[in-house]
């Protein structure tokens, strides 16, 4: 039985409204807690509110309420975006809790009396002298200042004298270090584990863990004129929440017995990475298992921030997607770990073409397909058809393939991989041609066509289930599923579903959604060149023009001079629509290697949205492709 696991984001400030900043972290915390869970392993997901100190006293100020009125209503903030977003943390915790102040009482007592291993205090008093910038809530250095401000404030730090206990952290870097080059303290990704190493190498000074100035914090028990600094206050609520000097057996499962994973993005990597660790093994408490460290998100190509007003409501978000849309669209941008831009233009775009044409329209072909033809039961196997043995083969593998991503927190891997399965059985649909099938008589194969592609919607909606829980009921809602089979285990089997089950699809599962603003097609080029008609070379060269492989193609209802194409371009797959039904069947393009321009505005053709234009040569009545001489992989730049 693999050990408990316990999961963690940051505590947020409640000075800041949730953004999709902090969505973003709360989401991917929430997918491997359930992940975790429909593995079998016992979970514990923990989130929270970091409370104190003078950022938050000054807006409770400016807002004329007392700090913990301020408080409460900016939890109440965060909680409802969580529960609209289907977050299902066991435990929220806030700094401004009687059972989180006890803990840091106890855990600063406890630090207050320990030595380190050549027997100095590990706690000091001291004077500090420094410059002290409060949006911060830390001491800056010279160094950090532009034009004698703090760059993330725009103001002038204050100098500033006072009394504080300071933290001997310069004893406790070494054995950082040993923990880190032994494994007993992952640091992930690779680079930010670097990252770490090369602080440690710098000899950090020691840190101060008290505040006399601070009035709005945690008062310490052997000097009431100090209150903990906010950052000892804040990293306290990974183990004020489960019982740490209160429950002991709570806290045995959770901290010692269970893998510890603390969730964050790089801005908070000195605190968690070396503070952290610091402080626990200097009060003779394990140190977490890993630190995941993901990288900061701007959008649509621009930092997010309060003063650009370009910050996202997630709220705003769910009202478009719904809480599984938003969830997906956003784990989806860019690799778990690494920087990225998530580009809300493109959201709908990619909604619909994941969601509502990729998985919705399976889910809802193979269901009106068994409506019309199998008097709405599922029907029974029949395992000689064509590709179905490699079908069946690559569904059967997708649990441990996504979950060995999962393990290794490739959020996006473990989705595509789904979403790949999805794309493989649509096209698996569209070949064996299902309808060609029940023309014919063929009931034993049209059977075995649809018990697969029951059985592969249940087994994504299994896998999927971490990122869209509420969809993914639905989906097994119409296969006659409850929760009671929602596990990771029953992924890995294929003839799951019985025969004679009754089937039933009341909506489209993700309808599709309108693009907010429609492009014309017709004659949108303002490219007004030199007055000889002639382009400029800079003209031209902002086409981009890419390889793209024809993932599938099917006629565009109402319309029978154009196809509705899923491309994929190497690094990712979209839609696009053309006008060469008559000279290409879906069977025929399916497959082919096209040239597309791929920086175009999205179109939307008779309601359909194009994201790109193929290239093809045409000469009266008669219309080719263009196509790379040879191979060329999805994504070749054409130059
Ligand atoms: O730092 N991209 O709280 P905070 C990705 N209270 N993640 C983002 C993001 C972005 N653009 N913006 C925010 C604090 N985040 C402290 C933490 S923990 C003991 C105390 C996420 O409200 C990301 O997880 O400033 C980041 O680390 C966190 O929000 C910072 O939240």
């Amino acid at each position: 039985m693999a050990k408990a696991f316990y999961i963690t984001t940051p505590i947020y400030y409640v000075n800041d409204r949730p953004h999709i900043g902090h969505a973003y972290t709360t989401i991917a915390a929430d997918v491997f807690n359930r992940f975790h869970t429909i593995a079998g392993r016992d979970t514990f997901f923990l989130t929270g509110t970091d409370e104190h100190g003078t950022k938050i006293a000054e807006s409770a100020e400016k807002a004329r309420v007392p700090e913990i009125e301020f408080c409460d209503k900016m939890v109440e903030e965060y909680k409802t975006a969580w529960q609209a977003l289907s977050i299902e943390y066991n435990d929220f915790i806030r700094t401004t809790s009687s059972r989180h102040e006890k803990a840091v009482v106890k855990f600063l007592d406890v630090m207050r009396n320990a030595k380190t291993a050549d027997g100095q205090d590990v706690i000091y008093s001291d004077y500090y002298e420094g410059l002290y910038c409060n949006g911060c809530e830390k001491f800056l250095t010279e160094r950090d200042l532009v034009d004698g401000k703090c760059p993330d404030h725009n103001r002038v730090p204050e100098k500033v004298k006072e009394k504080n206990y300071f933290f001997r952290l310069s004893a406790f870097l070494p054995l950082i270090k040993e923990k880190i080059e032994s494994g007993e303290l992952r640091i992930l990704p690779d680079e930010r584990c670097r990252e770490v190493l090369g602080l440690i190498n710098q000899d950090l000074p020691d840190f101060s863990l008290s505040r006399e100035r601070v009035k709005w914090g945690i008062p310490l028990s052997f000097d009431t004129s100090q209150v903990a600094y906010v950052w000892v206050d804040a990293l306290s609520n990974y183990i004020s929440a489960i019982g740490y000097g209160d429950n002991e057996a709570m806290f045995d499962k959770w901290w010692n017995q269970a893998e510890v994973v603390h969730l964050m993005a790089k801005d908070i990597l000195k605190f968690h990475c070396l503070y952290w660790p610091a402080m626990l093994m200097a009060a003779g408490v394990k140190v977490p298992d890993t630190m995941f460290v993901h990288g900061f998100f701007t959008v649509d190509g621009q930092k997010m921030s309060k003063t650009l007003g370009n910050q996202i409501d997630p709220n705003e978000m769910v009202a478009e997607f719904g809480p599984d849309g938003t969830r997906y669209l956003l784990l989806t941008q860019y690799p778990f770990g690494t920087d990225g831009d998530v580009q809300a233009k493109r959201f709908i775009v990619q909604y619909n073409s994941d969601l509502a044409n990729d998985l919705g329209n399976l889910v809802s072909r193979v269901v009106k397909m068994i409506g019309a033809n199998c008097n709405n039961e599922i029907p029974e196997p029949f395992a000689e058809i064509p590709g179905l043995t490699e079908l069946k083969q690559q569904a059967e593998a997708l649990a441990d393939t996504s979950y060995n991503h999962i393990k290794k927190f490739e959020l996006l891997q473990a989705i595509s991989k789904a979403i790949e399965l999805v794309r493989v059985t649509n096209k698996f649909f569209n070949d064996q041609a299902p309808w060609i099938m029940a023309k014919e008589g063929k009931t034993k194969e049209l059977g075995g066509v649809l018990y697969a592609c029951c059985e592969i919607i249940r087994i994504v909606s299994i896998v999927l289930f971490p990122i869209m829980p509420n969809k993914m009921r639905e989906i097994r809602s119409v296969l006659g599923l409850d929760d009671s089979s929602l596990t990771l285990e029953n992924a890995r089997t294929f003839s799951f579903l019985k025969p004679g089950t009754k089937v039933a699809l009341k909506d489209a599962i993700f309808p599709r959604l309108k693009p907010k603003k429609q492009v014309d097609t017709k004659e949108t080029s303002s490219a007004k060149s030199s007055n000889d008609g002639l382009l400029d070379i800079s003209e031209f060269a902002k086409a981009q023009l890419k390889v793209a492989k024809v993932l599938q193609a099917e006629q565009v209802e109402g319309a029978d001079k154009l196809l509705k194409l899923q491309i994929d371009l190497g690094t990712e797959k979209r839609q696009i629509v053309a006008g060469v039904a008559r000279f290409y069947s879906p069977e025929q393009i399916t497959g082919m290697s096209i040239i597309v321009v791929t920086n175009l505005k999205p179109a939307v053709i008779r309601g359909v949205e194009s994201n790109g234009m193929l290239l093809a040569a045409k000469k009266g009545k008669n219309l080719r492709l263009v196509v790379p001489d040879g191979d060329m992989p999805p994504g070749a730049k054409i130059s």
